[in-house]
């Protein structure tokens, strides 16, 4: 008889978090399907969710430590792969100090405990002001308006998708994506159900998408100048005696400043510049500030652009200037089961440029520089030049713009660690390769996406398999000892024990803490059972919002690991609720909707505006649901079937650069040039063409066949590493300026 059993875990590789249920038989899995008892997401799975079995046995998925010998990555034993970075790393940062190490964090970082409790340590052993990750090709603009706004820049709204009458969605595509910075499985299926039950979606995007086919209504706007589209209704709304703070009205500050300031954004003025009629800009400003909730929601294609912390911030302003913020149906604050709530509002409040970027005299923010410019850092040379990187889950060659010069720059430096699971375009550069687990072999908690999430919930997944190596936390740890000098053979379990003495200790400390005052060591010692995340994970939870706060007896109540263990289709901690004025850590205790950094961007602002339409091509991207970012393509189910690299072209624009269906082309912009292959398609509004980001496989020393087979084009060989928006130092991945040439 085969030995059947099931497992559930959380999906690793979006923001949408689905459960999973595993049969495996034998211990091979025979079947993944969404877990329709998830108290989140009921069932839903996209394509890429019932791959991780094949991601899992991915042949070219790394196992083993890779060190480079005689110039060839060869497998090593992980005690060699840590003595060789303490015999690279090491002499470079004593001889040139500690910032010519430069740390990349990319995107699973979020998706992982190990990253989530580990990284930070890393940081803190390693010393070095060169921290770059992927936030600045994402989502920066977000957490700097939010910092402003709100005091804190995790302090993030998510539109409450499930009961909103009204939701306007700006540069984001959820049938693709599955949504961003709004953790909601099915995010589909919830905006289908916000139709049904009467209420309208109305979507800003540049492209016709497939969340677009299902709006009440599209706009197509011109990219780039969803700032000005946005300021103009905040305008409008102004202008026509439509703002209404309700609630709001003891906890807002700069309402006056922000008038002023606005007072000749007239639909009029901007309707040009952003291709929609000023008539119409007005009328969805009244339907808006007329539905009984609304709530305006912007992503990638607001963020992600030269004004993309502006346009980030209005989006917020619209949802505070009609009194939607804070309230159900409008835009919401999650609260996770391990947020730390603070008692009363006020604060330090939000800074950025505490410190600069060497080359380039960049302002820091959130403790990280633009990794637009981590590539002056490396070419520069002087004293505080980039000589070595770390990655972690990362794969800027392809990610970060203008790849070419970036790729020749990393291949030059005196040393390179990556933490990854594959070698790829980036990480084929490195002198160790450390191979993280597959995400069957490692347990799973989402620490971010729980703080983003339409509905309040905590889900726990133990690891489906033994792990074949070291957990990523254990990596780092490890990684860490040998940065601040403890050496190669130092045992990682002694940080793990640093890290919880350490986070009992300021709680009993703490008088705020609920373990004010009980006995460090016996708290510490009823930890003990648990290694690793874990042990972290259990302490938050339990001093959390909804934990047992280490109560004993038969009347201990609240959420533990041992809760979330005993419930693995997860914990439903209800719909959400207000959070203001607590919340807010500004130092006036306020939405601080006038803060100067924003007042001085709307200068910027201003002279586009006033520099008029611009005439050219513009490039913005596109996600495909069989995609995820650059490292899904070696999975032969994805990228099956058509080349999904392919450039759009309006027929009027085809026509006119002399350019046909299925022919191929070169693009060019201020930095690189490529060859594309042309679809011609009505999907597109004209002056518009869009790319997809990721690809550009195959190249030399990565070992990624099926990706290699089919390649694709970086389209990140044309992003303009100088088209900044200032503020957050995010790079404009979209409306990058091109031309295209028959070939
Ligand atoms: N033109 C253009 N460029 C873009 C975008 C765009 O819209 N247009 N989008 C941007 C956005 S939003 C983002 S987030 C970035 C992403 O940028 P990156 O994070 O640099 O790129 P990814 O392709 O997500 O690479 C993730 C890497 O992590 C590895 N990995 C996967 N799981 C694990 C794990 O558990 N542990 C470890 N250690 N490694 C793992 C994968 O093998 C891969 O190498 O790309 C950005 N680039
Ligand atoms: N299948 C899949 N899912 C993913 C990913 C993936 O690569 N593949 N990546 C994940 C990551 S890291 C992220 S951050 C999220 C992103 O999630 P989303 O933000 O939903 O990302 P996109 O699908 O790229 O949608 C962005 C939309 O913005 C439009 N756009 C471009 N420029 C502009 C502009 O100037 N103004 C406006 N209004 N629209 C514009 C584009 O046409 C596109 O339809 O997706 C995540 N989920
Ligand atoms: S939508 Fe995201 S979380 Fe859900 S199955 Fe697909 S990749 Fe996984
Ligand atoms: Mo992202």
């Amino acid at each position: 008889m085969p030995k059947q059993r099931t497992a559930y875990r959380t999906c690793p590789l979006c923001e949408a978090t689905c459960g999973l249920e595993i049969q495996l038989e034998d211990e091979q899995i025979t079947a993944i399907r969404g877990d329709a008892n998830d108290v989140f997401s009921r069932g839903y799975v996209c394509p890429k969710g019932t791959t991780l079995a094949d991601l899992h046995n991915d042949p070219d998925r790394l196992r083993t430590p890779l060190v480079r010998r005689g110039g060839v990555l060869e497998e090593a034993s992980w005690d060699e792969a840590f003595e060789a970075i303490e015999q690279g790393l090491m002499p470079l940062l004593e001889k040139h100090g500690r910032d010519a190490v430069a740390v990349y964090l990319g995107n699973p970082n979020v998706h992982n405990l190990g990253g989530a409790f580990y990284v930070r340590p890393l940081m803190k052993a390693l010393r070095t002001r060169n921290m770059f990750s992927a936030s600045t090709l994402d989502q920066m603009p977000k957490h700097v308006s939010s910092g402003f706004l709100f005091g804190n820049p995790d302090t993030i709204p998510v539109p409450d998708l499930d009961r909103t009458d009204y939701l306007l969605m700006l540069g984001a595509n959820p049938f693709e994506s599955n949504g961003s910075l709004c953790t909601a499985p099915d995010f589909p299926g919830r905006l289908k159900a916000l139709r049904k039950r009467g209420g309208k979606l109305v979507v800003v995007d540049p492209r016709r998408t497939r969340t677009t086919r299902i709006a009440d209504e599209h706009l197509f706007i011109r990219p780039g100048t969803d700032a000005l589209l946005l300021l103009a209704m905040a305008a409008t709304l102004f202008e026509e005696g439509l703002v209404s703070l309700d609630h709001l009205a003891d906890s807002v500050e700069g309402l006056e400043a922000i008038s002023e300031h606005l007072a000749d954004w007239t639909p009029e003025r901007v309707a040009t510049k952003c291709g929609i009629a000023a008539d119409r800009i007005r009328g969805l400003t009244r339907e808006f500030a007329a539905a009984p909730s609304a709530v305006a929601y912007g992503r990638i294609g607001t963020s992600t652009t030269e004004f993309g912390t502006l346009a980030s911030w209005a989006v917020d302003l619209l949802n505070v200037l009609t009194g939607n913020l804070d309230r159900p149906g409008g835009a919401m604050f999650p609260r996770s089961s391990l947020s730390r709530d603070p008692g009363t509002p006020g604060g330090r409040g939000f800074q950025t440029g505490r410190w600069h970027s060497r080359a380039k005299n960049l302002p820091e923010v959130r403790g990280e520089f633009p990794i637009a410019t981590l590539v002056d850092e490396i070419e520069t040379p002087g004293e505080g030049q980039v000589r070595a990187l770390v990655t972690i889950a990362g794969n800027p060659v392809l990610s970060a713009p203008e790849g070419d010069r970036l790729d020749a720059a990393i291949a030059g430096l005196d040393f390179m660690v990556s933490i990854d699971i594959y070698c790829n375009e980036t990480t084929r550069h490195a002198d160790v390769i450390l191979p993280a687990l597959s995400p069957l072999e490692r347990s799973h908690f989402d620490a971010a996406f729980s703080t983003l999430a339409v509905h309040n919930v905590s889900r726990y997944s133990p690891p489906v398999f033994e792990a074949t190596g070291p957990d990523e936390s254990e990596i780092l740890a490890r990684f860490a000892l040998v940065a601040g000098g403890a050496g190669a053979k130092a045992d990682p379990g002694q940080l793990d024990e640093m890290i919880v003495r350490g986070m009992f200790e300021s709680a009993v400390g703490n008088e705020h803490s609920p373990l004010h005052g009980r006995d460090l060591d016996t708290l510490v010692a009823s930890a003990k059972h648990r290694p690793g995340p874990e042990r972290i994970l259990d302490f938050l939870l339990r001093t959390g919002p909804n934990g047992d706060q280490y109560a004993e007896g038969p009347d201990a109540e609240g959420l533990s690991l041992e809760v979330l263990e005993a419930n693995p289709h997860g914990v439903d901690l209800g719909p959400l609720e207000p959070r203001l004025p607590n919340l807010l850590s500004t130092p006036s205790g306020k939405i601080e909707l006038a803060a100067a950094p924003i007042i001085e961007d709307l200068a910027r602002l201003r002279v586009s505006l006033e520099a008029g339409p611009d005439e050219g091509l513009l490039l913005v991207g596109r996600r495909h649901v069989r995609s995820n970012n650059s490292w899904m393509h070696n999975i032969k189910t994805l990228v099956s079937g058509r080349n999904r690299c392919s450039m759009w072209i309006h027929p009027d624009d085809a026509e006119r650069m002399s350019v046909a269906n299925g022919a191929g082309a070169q693009v060019r912009s201020r930095v690189g040039e490529i060859e594309v292959v042309i679809e011609v398609t009505e999907d597109v509004m004209p002056g518009v063409v869009s790319l997809p980001h990721g690809w550009g496989h195959g190249l030399a020393g990565s070992r990624m066949k099926t990706a290699a087979a089919h390649p694709g084009v970086n389209s990140n060989r044309l992003t303009d590493g100088q088209a900044l928006d200032l503020p957050s130092g995010t790079v404009a991945l979209n409306a990058i300026p091109v031309s295209i040439h028959p070939l």
